[in-house]
């Protein structure tokens, strides 16, 4: 944290964005900001909220950007509604500052507490309560970019004590400086500038369904190529020689990674998904990160310099076509683990060798065995598109049912899902499903013994856990029930010879074949 206040840091932001005209009827709860306001700032009175909406709707229609109105809690947006339909419906962009009551007794609902979230329906694009204080100033620079792109009224809800908090200047900020949209080529010119003064470039691939455009721009301009953490899919051949890993979903690890590079170029990938908290930034000051992504959320609230709003496959072809190729070898270091020694007790890490060792080129895995998560990204190489399916949004009961409906889509394509006993038990009804319509998937169900994943992460705090160990379960039965042919495997031998047996059948196969690998747990989880 530092001296300057959160109110600073926001008049900062605004004149970046060119918010500098603020039109607007106040109350108490935005007396903290607007008294003192500063010389730069333009404030415009209107005596009803109708007005100042309308004359802010005006005022972005005329400038062709964002204008800046600030509302008055239940009051001043309650007026303000249906001005606010009609800037939606004339496509004005329109950010909205409507302020709250004091954070700190919010829970009592002191006089001219708003309830604010919903009141203009469904009128604005989009609406923010920021988490913290300190992270109001991001919220106004992201309103101002989903404004534009959706063109219509974007809220954000602002408590009348944040504005004295001090800010967060260390952190970067939740919403990148420029976005361009996909209209012309300056987006493809702003990134082609960029990328033509970086030295050590690095791309991140996010879920890509089409990998070669961005093969061929990685090759193009010998950048390592990194896959983004916690992907749904995997977006770069894992065997590529300019492969470098899986980005570590934690600050501390990732700024390790990204010292390496001056410019950071994020392919359809957030910049930057993490999983646990860390303090401190993404990467030192100094490092210049650009995001390309159709999805504009992804764009709006990107830690980035420059946002490119299209089609990531498209850009970079056309990337690829106008940079100039770099010569030399500058292959990462080897980033994939070494086979395990066979032997007993099982691993995971033994049971995704000896997957590597026998799937083919053209296998879809699925994955859902959140503490081997890790191991998996080290020993299992996606090579093609659909090579490695994960549910994003991190919620259990995903393998089973997509690796089933995966193989009804692809019935070519050899269908693995390796799945942890707990996240098997949400959905593991599939099975029937998949027996009754001869669905010729493979599940590996990893049998650790319990919900290794929460045990690792309680073990970082005091205490013990609630929960039991999962020990008295019988998946192979439980597949027997549900008419799913099912074997259990708790040895080495055994697991290459079922593989061996198993994995020639895969692409012919019309009937599921559930696996019970019993492993040890994985002691090290790092995500
Ligand atoms: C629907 C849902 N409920 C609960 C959770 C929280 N959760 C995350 S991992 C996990 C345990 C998973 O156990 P298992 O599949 O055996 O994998 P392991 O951790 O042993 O690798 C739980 C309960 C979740 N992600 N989704």
């Amino acid at each position: 944290m530092s001296d300057v206040t959160v109110r600073e840091a926001f008049f900062d932001a605004l004149r970046e964005r060119g918010l500098t005209t603020l039109f607007s009827n106040p109350g108490s709860t935005e007396v903290p900001l607007l008294v003192g306001l500063p010389d730069d700032h333009q404030f415009v009175l209107g005596l009803h909220e109708a007005a100042v909406v309308g004359m802010a709707t005006g005022y972005a229609l005329g400038r062709g950007d964002a204008a800046l109105a600030v509302l008055h809690t239940t009051a001043g947006l309650g007026n303000a509604v249906a001005a606010l339909a009609t800037a939606r419906f004339n496509g004005a962009p329109v950010v909205v500052l409507v302020g709250q009551q004091d954070r700190r007794h919010l829970a009592f609902e002191p006089f001219l507490t708003g309830r604010l979230r919903t009141l203009a329906g469904e009128y604005p694009v989009w609406v923010d309560e920021p988490a913290r204080p300190q992270d109001v100033p991001a919220a106004i620079v992201r309103a101002a970019h989903e404004a534009v792109t959706h063109r219509g009224p974007a809220l954000v809800i602002v408590p009348m004590d944040d504005w004295l908090q001090p800010a967060d200047v260390e952190r970067e900020r939740a919403a990148p400086l420029h976005v361009v949209r996909a209209t012309g080529t300056a987006g493809v010119d702003a990134l082609a500038d960029l990328l033509a003064q970086a030295e050590r470039p690095a791309l991140i691939a996010g879920s890509l369904g089409e990998w070669d455009a961005l093969v061929t721009l990685a090759e193009r301009i010998g950048a390592h190529v990194w896959q983004e953490s916690f992907s749904a899919q995997a977006g770069f051949p894992q065997d590529h020689r300019l492969f470098a890993g899986h980005l570590p979903a934690d600050r501390t690890r990732l700024r390790d990674v990204l010292d390496r590079y001056d410019v950071v170029v994020c392919v359809g990938a957030a910049a930057f998904k993490q999983y646990p908290y860390a303090d401190g930034r993404y990467a030192a000051e100094g490092l210049r990160v650009a995001v390309v992504t159709d999805d504009p959320a992804e764009a709006h609230r990107a830690a980035a310099e420059l946002a490119v709003l299209a089609p990531p496959a498209a850009v970079c072809r056309e990337l690829a076509s106008r940079l100039p190729g770099r010569e030399g070898e500058n292959a990462p270091p080897p980033w994939f683990a070494e086979p395990l020694e066979p032997g007993e007790p099982l691993s995971a890490g033994h049971v995704l060798d000896a997957l590597q060792a026998r799937l083919p080129r053209n296998a879809v895995v699925v994955e859902e065995t959140p503490s081997s998560r890790p191991e998996l990204h080290r020993r299992l190489q996606a090579v093609e598109p659909l090579g490695f399916v994960s549910a994003a949004m991190g919620g259990l009961g995903f393998a089973l049912p997509a690796a089933t409906g995966l193989r009804m889509a692809l019935p070519e394509r050899p269908v693995v899902a390796i799945v942890g006993e707990g996240s098997a038990l949400y959905t593991i009804q599939t099975l029937w499903s998949a027996a009754e319509y001869g669905v010729g998937a493979l599940f590996v169900i990893l049998q650790n013994g319990g919900y290794a994943v929460m045990d690792r992460l309680a073990e970082r705090h005091q205490g013990g856990v609630p929960w039991p160990q999962v020990t008295h379960l019988d998946v192979q039965s439980l597949a027997a029930g549900f008419g799913c042919p099912a074997q259990r495997v708790a040895d080495h031998a055994s697991l290459t010879r079922v593989l061996d047996e198993v994995v020639p059948t895969l692409a012919a196969r019309n009937e599921p074949l559930l696996l019970e690998v019993v492993v040890e747990q994985d002691r090290d989880f790092a995500p």
